[in-house]
């Protein structure tokens, strides 16, 4: 027998991107396990990765090319061979391109986060053809858009510092389930003595692990860092030679934060005045003493119409107390602003024959219903689904599902399995998971580069993405050498040379280590050098008055809540949030039995109050409704959801839910104040027994 050790990374959409060793023997993995000697890793994996073998050689894994036979959705396919199907779909787009390759649409995201089979040869391919732009806006685009305007660009607190933090804010995220590696070092910090406080709508497993944790009501959190400026300012605990020497807008900002009080903030948040001061204090105090104050926050701040302002109005907290002056203080939202991509290369934009329209991922359901019109465009008539599962994670499901329903349009979909998407395809390709192709990494919760070999051969006739749109650039007479390159080749032009924090990148190197970290200080901004168009941190952003929108951090209301829409709350008095469970990966994972088996089935959380004033008892059945949709679940009935607020653990695959549904049947399109991103905890429901 031989046996062989394979240094791989997690392709996963979660901030730690592991650093993996594999087992291999005899060409099957026996094992996956988290590298001990990769610095954020430290050997730890979570539940859902340690089973990755589960995974990989899951009995329902496809493995060949399909062909619909029954009605889209039905999920009724027969076997074809890749000639056929690389030959159909050919033929197919070429018509369509004919007359407008713009009725072809991409759509992609993040179920592999490498650099090779995400976007590169299919980016190229879709580049050549003309076919729409996809704005990629499912998850991130209002944080990192409202970050941007204040502190720049991603980078932030580095996580292998926290450590060394004395009272870390962790707000709107849930490490350990989504960051699990973050919370080892938030862990650590609170054995050396440091305060750890959640803000959360919901007491999460984190929630209920720190300290404190702060219920503030959905999409308030702007309210909350406005008034928590009220009382630094109020009280003086503020930095102000920082605040001299390295932002811009301060006399602006402070008159902004005059407006609020704290009982003012109080009353918004749904929370009480000692609850703001005691937070603001904590914070501003603890700084005052020296010490390094930090803030993980995290995208659940974001989900809905105010995200941007949210994650604006926290990231200016820093600044303000001189938090920055620390290594181990400061804020981070996402580190993957620090990794120089060479996009132009692995993309080639510069292939595109026109320029095309951009659709917006996040209101998917809307675009495939809308007909050709001179605003739209022509109608959509193709879609390549790769790296997304769509019918089940995008908002507002009923009308997603009736867009990938109608029969005139041509949908292939590359998957590792049948999922509720999958089924809606007239063509499915069988794609290779993270052990059987090659890939290389950034990450957006830590500095390093990564490299993933190759562990295995792969499984029946499965392909690399990549693979698949080289046969398909190919068939269609695409001549440029781009598409003929390898998936070393690929990866090798994945970061830049001629940029100093990736300067020392080498593939070959990197595949030999499977790690290396970008060149960064271990402070980023301790002396400004804020990558903003003036240098300084911007609490007054003149880009934002530019591009239409309030230059000042303002708090933006949910489009649905009971303070803001009472004609709605009226009919549908609970807020909804539905963020992910700890044992599922968007809707990753769903259909792996023992993952499943742990989740049990859809719960709804729901606090005894409003399941008394509804007749629910705990463990009943009840349906979850508004005018867009409805599903059902188990009723848990807890605490841990605020009064008014229900809380449905996600995503589930429609169809291994007693219904048929998830909790997106309910979800809006609406988009943020920002980055053109779903509002998806911006939801109000009712809710009945079955
Ligand atoms: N196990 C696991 N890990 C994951 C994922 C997964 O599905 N499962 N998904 C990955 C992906 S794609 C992402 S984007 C991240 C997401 O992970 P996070 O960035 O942590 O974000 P969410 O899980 O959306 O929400 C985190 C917390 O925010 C709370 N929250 C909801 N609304 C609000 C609000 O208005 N204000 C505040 N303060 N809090 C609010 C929720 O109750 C939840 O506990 O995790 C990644 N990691
Ligand atoms: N209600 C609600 N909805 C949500 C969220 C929520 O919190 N609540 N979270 C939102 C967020 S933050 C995000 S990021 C999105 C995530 O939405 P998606 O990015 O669509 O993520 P997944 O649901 O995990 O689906 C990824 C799919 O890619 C496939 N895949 C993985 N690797 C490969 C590969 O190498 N090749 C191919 N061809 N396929 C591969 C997997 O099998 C999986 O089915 O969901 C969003 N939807
Ligand atoms: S999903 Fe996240 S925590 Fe789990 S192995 Fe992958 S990167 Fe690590
Ligand atoms: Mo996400």
């Amino acid at each position: 027998m031989t046996t062989t050790i394979v240094r791989a990374a997690c392709p996963h959409d979660c901030p730690d991107t592991c650093a993996l060793l594999v087992t291999v023997e005899d060409g099957v993995a026996r094992e996956v396990k988290g590298d001990p000697e990769h610095p954020t890793t430290k050997g730890v994996l979570c539940t859902k990765v340690a089973r990755y073998t589960e995974r990989t050689y899951h009995r329902d894994r496809l493995q060949f090319p399909l062909r619909r036979v029954g009605k889209k959705g039905e999920g009724k396919f027969e076997r074809i061979s890749w000639d056929e199907a690389i030959s159909t779909i050919a033929a197919r787009l070429t018509a369509i391109a004919a007359v407008d390759p713009q009725a072809i649409l991409p759509y992609s995201y993040a179920g592999t986060m490498g650099l090779v089979q995400g976007e590169s040869m299919a980016a190229r391919f879709f580049h050549k053809l003309g076919a729409s732009l996809l704005d990629r806006t499912i998850c991130a685009t209002a944080g990192a858009t409202g970050y941007r305007y204040t502190i720049g660009a991603s980078i932030g607190t580095d996580i292998e510092q926290f450590d060394n933090s004395k009272l870390i804010l962790i707000w709107g995220g849930n490490p350990i389930a989504s960051n699990l590696h973050f919370w080892m070092r938030a862990q650590e910090a609170k054995r050396r003595g440091a305060r750890l406080i959640a803000i959360d709508p919901y007491r999460s497993l984190t929630a209920e692990k720190c300290h404190q944790h702060i219920a503030v009501l959905p999409g308030t959190d702007a309210a909350l860092a406005l008034g928590m400026m009220h009382v630094l300012i109020a009280e003086d605990l503020l930095d102000h030679d920082y605040i001299a020497a390295h932002t811009l807008g301060f006399a602006q900002l402070k008159a902004r934060a005059a407006e609020w009080t704290p009982e003012r903030t109080a009353a918004t948040c749904g929370i009480s005045v000692e609850e703001v001061l005691g937070l603001a204090r904590e914070y501003g105090q603890t700084a005052r003493r020296g010490e390094a104050v930090a803030i993980r926050v995290n995208y659940g701040v974001q989900r809905v119409h105010g995200g941007g302002n949210a994650v604006r109005a926290i990231a200016c907290l820093p600044a303000l107390v001189g938090a920055w002056r620390h290594a181990a203080g400061g804020i981070q939202l996402s580190a993957s602003g620090g990794f120089a991509k060479n996009e132009a290369a692995l993309q080639r934009a510069d292939l595109l024959p026109n320029s095309p329209r951009t659709i917006n991922m996040s209101t998917i359901g809307d675009d495939l219903l809308r007909p050709a019109s001179p605003d739209f465009g022509p109608q959509i008539q193709a879609l390549i689904v790769y790296n997304a599962n769509p019918v089940a994670v995008a908002p507002e499901s009923p009308k997603v599902a009736q867009g990938f329903a109608r029969e005139d349009l041509f949908t292939v979909v590359l998957e590792h399995f049948q999922t509720d998407t999958a089924d809606y395809a007239d063509i499915v390709l069988p794609a290779t998971t993270q052990l059987e192709h090659v890939d290389v990494h950034s990450a957006y919760g830590h500095n390093y580069m990564l490299a993933n070999n190759a562990a295995i051969a792969p499984l029946g006739e499965a392909k690399p993405n990549t693979e698949v749109f080289r046969l398909l650039a190919a068939a269609m007479g695409f001549d440029d050498p781009c598409f003929r390159e390898t998936d070393d080749q690929i990866a090798a032009q994945a970061f830049r040379k001629d940029h100093e924090r990736t300067i020392h990148f080498d593939w070959d190197a990197l595949k030999r280590k499977g790690w290396q970290k970008l060149a960064m200080p271990a402070a980023p901004f301790a002396e400004g050098n804020f990558p903003t168009p003036s240098g300084k941190c911007e609490f007054y952003s003149a880009r934002m008055l530019e591009a239409g929108l309030d230059p000042l951090p303002t708090h933006v209301p949910n489009y649905e809540s009971v303070a803001s829409n009472p004609a709605l709350a009226a009919k549908y008095p609970l807020a909804m949030i539905s963020p992910p469970q700890r044992n599922f990966l968007n809707s990753t994972f769903v259909n792996v039995e023992s993952l499943r088996a742990t989740e049990g089935e859809p719960h709804l959380d729901i606090h005894p109050h409003d399941a008394a004033a509804r007749g629910v008892a705990d463990g009943e059945m009840v349906r979850i409704f508004n005018d867009r949709g409805a599903f059902v679940a188990r009723a848990r009935v807890t605490d841990k959801a605020r009064p008014g607020l229900v809380v449905g653990l996600s995503v589930w695959w429609k169809k291994l839910a007693s219904d048929g549904k998830n909790a997106n049947e309910v979800t809006s399109q609406r988009l943020t104040d920002m980055g053109r991103a779903p509002t998806f905890y911006d939801t109000l429901v009712q809710v009945e027994k079955v």
